[in-house]
């Protein structure tokens, strides 16, 4: 088998799944964050807003992006629809759909902020209205529901608007060159593409990554045209959308995280599309300086709240980090196209740490309240909130958790990949037949996963297992012979060549002792600190269960014997662990500066998963430990 071995994307309608960290989410999302979302868009306007009628020329009564929001929640309830048919949801997206297209103008135009409130600005200021980024959300909305139902209608919008944007924008004579300036148009086109086949939005896609950051710079006529001052901008540099370089040039992470990672994303996509390993190649030094220099242990990305995004290497704060939620989506998105493209575990191990800590952080275990920002320490005073203003975030982990089947597994002509454990079903295409595949596990609280493979007909073909990148001692067996894994395993999958018949059996054991996880020392902040992390899961401690505040007092021994209890009760189901701590005391009325060192206490801590942390009382959190020597 080849390196890559065309490799493919599944659709997530093809993976159930009966785990017990993503079912219930998947049925929390279906069931209560659908209609609390929809709720909200109703209640603060976004819905009423999509009329053209609505308060024309009244900003106050209006935002720039909402049909994004509006947008978001279809994409969710398209997701739901696909593999739960709703009749009540179904016809409420459909009115949703029916207000859109009262929206639409003759030409195609579709969008409600410049169609009420200042409808002589079209495509004047692509730097910083969003006007392109609420097109993403309509198309990448109108492509799922189409997958979903079958309609047409609203896809057929999409597709008009998609060709006047291409009408207007491109290198070709008469057009103009502007680019988005919140990228994420890039990976919808290829979205587009893929769901109608029409090379235009493919070769728009392709344009927008060429054009971006080209001299003379389009934000800067664009702004003279409008008698502003390029100089004047608040974000300063060109670094903040990604527009300072073009994008083959790119070698370091900057400015706004979900800007850049969508845009990485539509890089990965259009180099998938086209063949060009130019934009493979920038993808891969701009992924090695992210995971090098500023990931978050959470998978979180994007320091600093001033510009929601990157700052300097190796400033990864704890109480102030940024990392939005929808930066870890995006980050999902990300490694999920370049774990297709070059069919490395790496990019699987980072899929799967965003997804199970910085980036499902961002929704409370009840579904009905959100976090914009995901810190690493906490003094108790925040909190998911049930709604933005600027709410991007809520939509974004909805629709990540409604379509989170398809990060589980790839196929390809002579391979079934598997990416992530958990229990449940997929139907894949392999070497010429249908495969079942059903994977039996307590995932990720266990790391015994058995996978019965179940092929139409007996086939040949590889059974590529990932092994986590935080697993030291895997084993492996098929039919109950254990199999040598070395040798076996290359760019972090184990790969079985054999025929394959039905009721086969593998069973992977990826034991998951708590382990201390150590930053480089460069990072400020981690020096001589420990996070706890088991298997895929980062740990943190709440004030709740551990009530001696400030938490920073606490000092785990590094030869601390490091105990997982799974607790069925607790947040949903979850395994904490515990274990003894220092804890210094507090010297009342004492001086606040002393001679001698302060005292200290032997008390046991219990850490839950970072996932979960604020769905109970409210109080201080921290994922990074002080250590102590003893
Ligand atoms: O600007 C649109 C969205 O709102 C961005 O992606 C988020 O970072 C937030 O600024
Ligand atoms: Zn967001």
């Amino acid at each position: 088998m080849s390196a890559r071995a065309g490799m493919r994307a599944i659709d997530f309608t093809r993976v159930t799944l009966t785990d017990p960290f993503w079912a219930p989410r998947l049925e929390t999302n279906r069931r209560v964050t659908l209609d609390i979302q929809y709720k909200h868009l109703v209640e603060t306007g976004r819905i009423a807003g999509i009329d053209p009628e609505h308060r024309p020329g009244d900003r106050s009564a209006h935002h720039q992006f909402w049909d994004s929001d509006v947008a978001k929640w279809i994409e969710t309830a398209a997701y739901s629809l696909a593999v739960h048919r709703d009749g009540v949801l179904e016809a409420r997206v459909d009115e949703v759909i029916e207000r859109f297209a009262k929206l639409q103008r003759p030409d195609g135009y579709m969008n409600s902020w410049y169609t009420a409130v200042e409808p002589e600005k079209r495509f004047t200021n692509l730097r910083d209205m969003h006007e392109l980024y609420c097109a993403v959300h309509l198309i990448e909305a109108a492509v799922a529901y189409h997958r979903a139902t079958g309609k047409r209608r609203f896809l057929d919008m999409v597709c008009r608007y998609a060709d006047l944007i291409d009408s207007l924008f491109g290198a070709e004579p008469g057009k103009r060159r502007g680019y988005p300036g919140h990228q994420e148009l890039e990976l919808a086109l290829v979205k587009l593409y893929r769901a109608t086949g029409r090379e235009r939005y493919l070769r728009l896609a392709k344009y927008f990554l060429d054009e971006r950051g080209r001299r003379p710079h389009y934000f800067d006529l664009e702004a003279e045209a409008r008698g502003e001052d390029p100089r004047a901008w608040r974000h300063g540099s060109y670094e903040y959308n990604q527009s300072h370089l073009p994008v083959r040039e790119q070698t370091r992470v900057v400015g706004h995280a979900v800007r850049a990672l969508y845009m990485y994303s539509g890089m990965a996509d259009v180099a998938r599309e086209t063949g060009d390993r130019s934009l493979l190649e920038a993808c891969d030094v701009l992924w090695h300086n992210l995971c090098s220099e500023q990931l978050f242990v959470t998978g979180g990305v994007g320091q600093s709240r001033t510009n929601e995004g990157f700052t300097r290497p190796y400033d990864l704060p704890e109480e102030t980090a940024y990392c939005e939620t929808c930066a870890a989506v995006a980050f999902v998105f990300w490694n999920h196209r370049l774990l297709q493209a070059k069919a490395e575990a790496r990019f699987a191990d980072c899929m799967e740490l965003a997804l199970y800590n910085g980036a499902v952080s961002g929704v409370s275990l009840a579904g009905d309240r959100f976090f914009y920002v995901n810190p690493l320490a906490s003094l108790g005073d925040h909190h998911r909130q049930e709604w933005f203003i600027c709410a991007c975030c809520p939509g974004n982990i909805s629709r990540l958790i409604a379509s989170v089947g398809q990060y589980f597994y790839s196929e390809a002509d002579d391979a079934a990949w598997v990416h992530l454990y958990g229990a449940g079903r997929a139907e894949l295409r392999v070497a010429g037949t249908e495969l079942v595949l059903t994977q039996r596990t307590g995932y990720p609280w266990d790391g015994t996963v058995v996978l019965e493979l179940d092929p139409a007909r007996s086939a040949a073909f590889t059974l590529a297992l990932r092994i986590p990148g935080w697993c030291r001692a895997p084993r492996l067996s098929v039919n109950g012979e254990p199999v040598d894994l070395g040798g076996r395993i290359a760019a972090g999958y184990a790969r079985i060549h054999r025929t394959w018949n039905r009721g086969d059996r593998v069973t992977l054991e990826l034991p998951m002792p708590v382990e201390g996880i150590y930053a480089d020392p460069r990072v400020r902040l981690a020096n001589g600190k420990v996070a706890l992390r088991r298997g895929p899961i980062v740990y943190c401690v709440e004030e709740v269960d551990n009530p001696f505040t400030p938490l920073a007092r606490l000092a785990l021994p590094r030869s601390a014997p490091l105990e997982a209890v799974y607790e069925r009760d607790l947040l949903g189901g979850v395994v904490t662990v515990r274990a003894e701590v220092d804890v210094a005391v507090g010297r009342e009325g004492q001086a606040l500066y002393a001679m001698d060192p302060p005292r200290t206490e032997r008390r046991t801590i219990k850490a839950v998963p970072y996932a979960v942390w604020d769905n109970r009382a409210p109080g201080e959190m921290l994922v990074w430990l002080r250590e102590s020597d003893r």
